[in-house]
């Protein structure tokens, strides 16, 4: 669906903001979005927006967009090229390096970032086209310590039914701000507002959903271990499992409740600075309640002991039989793999040059830098980011820019000229998320689970492709599909979709080459054949057929149905037809242990490793804060407004343009400082000015900056301009997850000096 323009027409789209992609309607006027309201229609949103998206145009009509291909010169400059040499000379760069040095030196970052994820197939092609084996997303400096301790537990992804749940944990977690569930700020005042139910947070900080909590336990910055250790504790001294859940669904809960037993719950409540006994009856209302769902993200996820607090949140909702019923725990069905880690990375479990743990075939973001500076011979050559702006978003920039700078070559795709298209050496401008096909694979829903193809809602700004086009122009010049194979394919496609399914499969049987490319082949086959110019739909047949063939009955009970090729096709022509977004698979709830992917169906409990560092913690260190560094900074808190960098523009922000230094009266105090005053962040890494903003949500030592801020982008005079503190400037790769190599953006070691 190209747009049509008729003055005062709704478009169909999705918000672009954060990973709930809420469904959106969008009128035009001219090329501007001009207004925005949440789509009804939309499965799961239903109407639902929050403040954000009404000043998307400023991420559509940004002063900072690309317009044309640049190629960085000696001197540092950027010179505009032409597409087709742009392809040319990149083609050739790539082609060169591995021909040196191997497919595998060539490594792809990104690949979305909250709601362009259909462009990571066609991505995957071109990895799979150079033998390119290392890929790493933003994934991996927030979830893969939680990924890891899912696979060890169950193999799936798992995720709380709030909306029904009695009692709901939420656990470094603050979705008054930053969502992630749908519906988010209604069905949190729901919970508030009726008696019968009780909401849960631990977070140091007293954040919008603390304010709204019964039970607030505020314990002190990156001692969560011993939260949930404590809690767990009380859990199995006063006898509160869920004793049949636990003999019929878990394997090795006897090791865990040993280890458990042993727990000084005082003591550990001590050493997270919560009282013990509302520490006690936070978990005796956890425990006993007819139903609860919990919710841990980057609080505990980017802060010490993160796969630890993973591994004892996750034993929390186990242990008390809350999974697999309305209102507690489930996992869910996936349209495709999220991570995007296959390509030819298959089997890769350790970094080539310091031999980190790769998760979910995604190497540690923490040790991307290192994997390109340190002199050795499996060290990576190039780089290739689409749709992320890690120089800006991964721990100690400096240093992420001094890798980008040593490369042989990089390629950047984005909308705008970032942080990191101004290290790179070619910079190729896409089309944005409301000028071509796009999707989200954030599709974390249960019983009922929903994917929306998004259509264009306006032309491509001149000068700018859609990413799939942009692959297949590399992948053309490469050329590692026989002519003969697309010829065929196309033949078939003209013939019918029939045709095309048996003609796509015996292929991909004759040639096992194909498959791992099969975005391009779809979009150079069928990809002509689609209606409404919507060639960059083409992988989602592959995705149909794949994920109809995994879930057959529950995408049947979806209304997809049929023998052989049949309800893959359904499911195909409704992705492609229905634009607020298809049920893909309908679930029952007593089908949720079909997605434990273990074949007793049970929760693999006893996690050695994880045993072992909860037995140390009476031992292990708490604090990192030292004479010099005495604060804890959390670099990177959710706001009213921030998205991550998707804008740029500060005029988007309606409020705390700046976005002020959080900080607790008494410390504001004793530095002799008050709200808007000025002051230097200084950190092990770097230092940064920013103003004060003193606030009684803050404890004593903890100091608050938010993410997304300090970029530079242009002013109304074309000049760069740089607003708020790029919060990577002050952190570090250092401190890292023993298991996961995740950062502690929330616990970095500081201090403030006051300006005058
Ligand atoms: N408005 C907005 N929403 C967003 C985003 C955005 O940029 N802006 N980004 C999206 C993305 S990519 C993500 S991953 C999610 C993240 O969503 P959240 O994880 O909810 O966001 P944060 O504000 O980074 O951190 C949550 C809380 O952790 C607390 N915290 C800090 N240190 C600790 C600690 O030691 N222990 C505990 N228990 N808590 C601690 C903070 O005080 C904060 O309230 O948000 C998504 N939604
Ligand atoms: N210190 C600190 N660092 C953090 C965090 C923190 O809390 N503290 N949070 C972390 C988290 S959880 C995350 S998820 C990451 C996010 O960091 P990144 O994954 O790097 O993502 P974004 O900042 O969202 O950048 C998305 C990029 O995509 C571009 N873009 C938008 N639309 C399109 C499109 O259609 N095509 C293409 N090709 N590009 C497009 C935008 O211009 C932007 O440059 O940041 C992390 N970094
Ligand atoms: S909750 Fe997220 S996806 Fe929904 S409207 Fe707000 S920013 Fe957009
Ligand atoms: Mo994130």
């Amino acid at each position: 669906m190209t747009a049509t323009g008729a003055p005062g027409e709704w478009h169909t789209t999705a918000c672009i903001l954060c990973e709930c992609n809420c469904g959106l309607w969008i009128q035009l006027d001219g090329r501007r979005l001009a207004r925005i309201r949440g789509d009804e229609a939309h499965p799961t949103s239903a109407g639902y927006a929050c403040e954000k998206p009404l000043r998307l145009d400023h991420y559509q009509n940004g002063r900072d967009r690309l317009t044309s291909p640049l190629r960085r010169e000696p001197d540092g400059s950027y010179t505009e090229i032409d597409w087709d040499t742009a392809v040319a000379e990149i083609t050739e760069r790539l082609t060169a390096i591995r021909d040196t040095h191997g497919g595998e030196s060539i490594f792809f970052y990104g690949g979305g970032g909250q709601g362009n994820h259909l462009p990571i197939a066609y991505g995957q092609s071109l990895r799979a086209a150079l033998g390119s084996r290392y890929y790493s997303n933003a994934l991996a400096q927030e979830k893969t310590g939680e990924m890891w301790v899912d696979g060890r537990l169950s193999g799936g992804h798992s995720k709380g039914d709030f909306e029904h749940a009695e009692v709901v944990l939420f656990l470094g977690k603050n979705p008054w701000q930053s969502h992630s569930f749908p519906r988010a700020r209604p069905v949190l005042r729901e919970i508030a507002r009726d008696p019968a139910r009780t909401m849960i947070v631990i977070d140091p900080r007293r954040s919008e959903t603390a304010e709204l909590a019964e039970f607030h336990l505020q314990v002190r910055p990156g001692t969560d271990a011993w939260c949930l250790a404590a809690m767990l504790g009380v859990l199995v001294q006063e006898d509160l499992l869920d004793h049949e859940f636990v003999a019929v669904h878990t394997r090795g809960a006897e090791a865990v409740s040993a280890a458990l037993a042993e727990v000084p719950v005082g003591d550990y409540a001590a050493r997270c600075g919560v009282d013990e006994d509302l520490l006690r009856a936070a978990t005796r209302r956890f425990a006993t309640a007819e139903t609860a769902a919990s919710y841990e993200d980057l609080g505990v996820q980017q802060a010490p002991n993160s796969t630890l607090c993973s591994y004892l949140h996750k034993l929390l909702w186990i242990l008390t039989g809350n999974f697999g019923r309305p209102g507690t725990m489930y996992l869910h069905s996936s349209l495709t793999a999220i991570s995007g880690g296959s390509g030819s990375g298959k089997g890769a479990r350790l970094t080539p040059v310091t031999g980190a743990r790769i998760i979910g075939g995604l190497i540690p973001c923490n040790s991307i830098a290192d994997e390109i500076l340190t002199d050795h011979p499996g060290r990576l050559r190039a780089m290739w980011v689409d749709g992320a702006n890690p120089a800006h978003s991964l721990a100690d920039s400096a240093r992420f820019g001094e890798a980008m700078r040593a490369l042989e070559l990089s390629v950047v795709i984005d909308v705008a000229f970032t942080e990191t298209a101004r290290q790179a050496d070619y910079v190729l401008p896409a089309a944005t998320q409301y000028e071509k096909w796009e999707a989200t694979f954030f599709n974390f829903e249960f019983p009922r689970n929903v994917f929306q193809l998004r259509g264009p809602l306006l032309e491509p700004a001149p000068g700018t492709l859609p990413e799939p086009e942009i692959y297949a122009r590399v992948l053309r010049a490469l050329g590692p599909v026989d002519e003969t194979v697309l010829t065929t394919l196309r033949a078939a496609a003209e013939e019918g979709a029939a045709a095309f399914e048996s003609a796509f499969f015996a292929a991909a049987a004759a040639d096992p080459t194909i498959m791992p490319l099969a975005g391009y082949v779809l979009y150079e086959t069928l990809g002509p054949t689609l209606p409404n110019d919507a060639r960059s739909a083409a992988v989602l047949w592959g995705t149909a057929q794949l994920c109809a063939a995994a879930n057959a009955e529950s995408v049947a009970r979806a209304g997809f149905d049929g023998t052989g090729f049949e309800p893959g096709r359904k499911l195909f022509d409704a992705i492609l037809n229905r634009r607020s977004g298809v049920e893909f698979t309908v679930d029952e709830w007593s089908d949720v242990w079909r997605y434990v992917r273990r074949p007793d169906r049970r929760f693999t409990v006893a996690i050695d490793e994880l045993l072992t560092e909860l037995r140390g913690l009476g031992d292990a260190r708490s604090t990192w804060t030292t004479d010099e560094f005495p604060l804890v900074l959390s670099a990177g808190e959710r706001r009213a407004f921030t998205a991550n960098t998707i804008i740029r523009d500060p005029g988007w922000r309606r409020r705390d343009q700046e976005g002020a230094l959080r900080i607790s009266p008494q410390d504001a105090q004793q530095l002799g400082v008050g709200s808007g005053d000025r002051v230097r962040v200084v950190t092990e890494t770097g230092a940064a000015e920013t103003a004060v903003e003193v606030s009684e949500l803050m404890q004593t030592g903890h100091i608050s900056l938010p993410n997304g801020l300090g970029v530079d982008a242009p002013d109304a005079n074309g000049r760069r301009q740089r607003t708020g503190v790029a919060p990577n400037d002050l952190t570090t790769t250092r401190y890292r997850d023993p298991i996961a190599g995740t950062p502690w953006h929330k616990y970095v070691p500081a201090r403030v000096e006051a300006l005058q």
